[in-house]
């Protein structure tokens, strides 16, 4: 391995995010939008580009519309020093098929790995919230010699079916021992029996075996062509695959309070609480972290405004994001994310919300626990998340924790 190798990146983004409905019933997941101004790939890319990638791909399949407009309008790289994020569309280039799962994506992406020839690719999943230095990682991966490193951080053991999960072989330390996809009977780490090491979908390999594993899995037939369930066990079975834990990752600027911030932002509840972990006066994620910025997209808009409303009613916000663009009138708003451009009248009272943008709130309108997706037009005195059973009569989606989530462009009448 040459002593500052060639890295290309590899973001996968071509998942449906099914448990995400309706956010993603017009949008590919990674597209999805975040904290008031991001998409959820911010994260990914802004990891990334800050651990000094150049050269990085997304390979999407899955209702990529606004993902691919957003990465061409944000992430647009000086073509000096053949810098880029590309958005690559599936193409059938391996016959008349679509990616049939994440390994098969790169494996029908292969040119675009040979035509760059890195030493060293790093993939990685789009729809997590967190900050990391891949370079640390990098290091040790060279450092352990092993062909392919996993990124583990530990988990609740309750969650360990949504997760890869990661057995260290105690003698060989920082090798694995096993790997088992989504196990519905894991057990807990000897130290922390109510805790696994779980997979972050992040892996590093030596482009060779990368190229070798995926190629091989191609030709078998029963395979998922799965990077979790597939390529991650082809390392472990030839005992090449190497862990790395994300406490050993300081990123600059971070705090111990945000320093093991991981969301897998993958269901309404966890997309929801995110959000919330983003508004306190503390923040369990620091969006304020100057030495490793979240880039996204700039908001041509003018500044958030506050104003009392036209018969004098004043509101208030506290413990809230709101972007750009908008303007809240006489509005009562606590515990609530507020994306661009959008309005809210006289009287109303938004609680413990995310509203994405472009969304219009009524007069004496009130919205609480609920996910409000674009241009949602509340009628003057319309409710939201005030009564489960009227939300769930009229068609709204509400989960078991009681958070209603309002399609894009639905309309609420009084
Ligand atoms: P999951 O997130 O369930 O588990 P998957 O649905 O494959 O796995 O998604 C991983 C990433 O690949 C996502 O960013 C998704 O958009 C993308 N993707 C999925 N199918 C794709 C396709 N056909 N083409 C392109 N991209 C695709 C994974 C790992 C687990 C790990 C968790 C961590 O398999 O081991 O624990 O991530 O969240």
């Amino acid at each position: 391995m040459p002593a500052a190798p060639k890295v290309f990146g590899i973001i996968l983004a071509g998942g449906e995010g099914k448990r995400l409905m309706p956010l993603t019933a017009d949008r590919a997941k990674p597209a999805v939008p975040f904290g008031g101004q991001y998409r959820l790939i911010d994260f990914a890319i802004s990891n990334l580009i800050n651990s000094g990638l150049r050269q990085v791909v997304v390979l999407t399949q899955y209702k990529s519309h606004s993902l691919d407009r957003h990465i061409s309008q944000t992430w647009r790289m000086s073509a000096l020093l053949n810098s880029y994020v590309a958005s690559v569309p599936a193409q059938q280039r391996l016959g008349k098929r679509w990616f049939s799962g994440s390994a098969d994506a790169i494996l029908q992406s292969l040119n675009l790995i040979t035509d760059e020839q890195p030493d060293i690719v790093i993939v990685i999943g789009a729809d997590h919230v967190y900050r990391m230095d891949f370079r640390q990682m990098l290091e040790a991966h060279i450092s352990s010699g092993a062909r392919a490193t996993v990124a583990g951080i530990r988990q609740p053991l309750g969650l360990a079916g949504q997760f890869g999960v990661i057995d260290v072989d105690l003698e060989r330390e920082g090798r694995i021992r096993e790997f088992l996809e989504k196990p519905q009977n894991a057990t807990g780490l000897a130290d922390a029996p109510h805790e696994v090491l779980a997979s972050m979908g992040n892996y590093i390999f030596d482009t060779d075996a990368l190229i070798e594993a995926v190629t091989a899995d191609g030709e078998v037939a029963t395979s998922n062509h799965d990077m979790g369930g597939d390529i991650v066990p082809y390392f472990v079975d030839r005992g090449e695959a190497g862990v790395y834990d994300m406490k050993l990752n300081h990123v600059p600027g971070s705090t111990d309070r945000d320093r093991s911030y991981w969301r897998d932002v993958g269901t309404i509840d966890s997309f929801y609480d995110a959000h919330m972990d983003l508004i306190s006066t503390l923040p369990i994620f620091n969006l304020y972290n100057m030495d490793w910025p979240i880039h996204s997209q700039t908001v041509n808009a003018p500044p958030a405004k506050f104003v009392r409303d036209s018969v004098g009613r004043i509101g208030n916000a506290i413990d809230s994001i709101v972007s750009l663009g908008s303007v809240l009138s006489g509005t009562h708003l606590e515990r609530s994310v507020v994306g661009p451009w959008t309005l809210a009248a006289g009287g109303s009272t938004i609680t413990d919300a995310v509203l994405l943008d472009h969304v219009r709130v009524g007069q004496g309108a009130r919205v609480h626990r609920a996910i409000l997706d674009k241009n949602v037009v509340l009628d003057d005195g319309a409710t939201v998340g005030v009564d489960r059973e009227r939300d769930l009569e009229r068609g709204y989606t509400v989960t078991d924790s009681g958070i209603t989530i309002v399609g894009k462009g639905v309309h609420v009448p009084q």
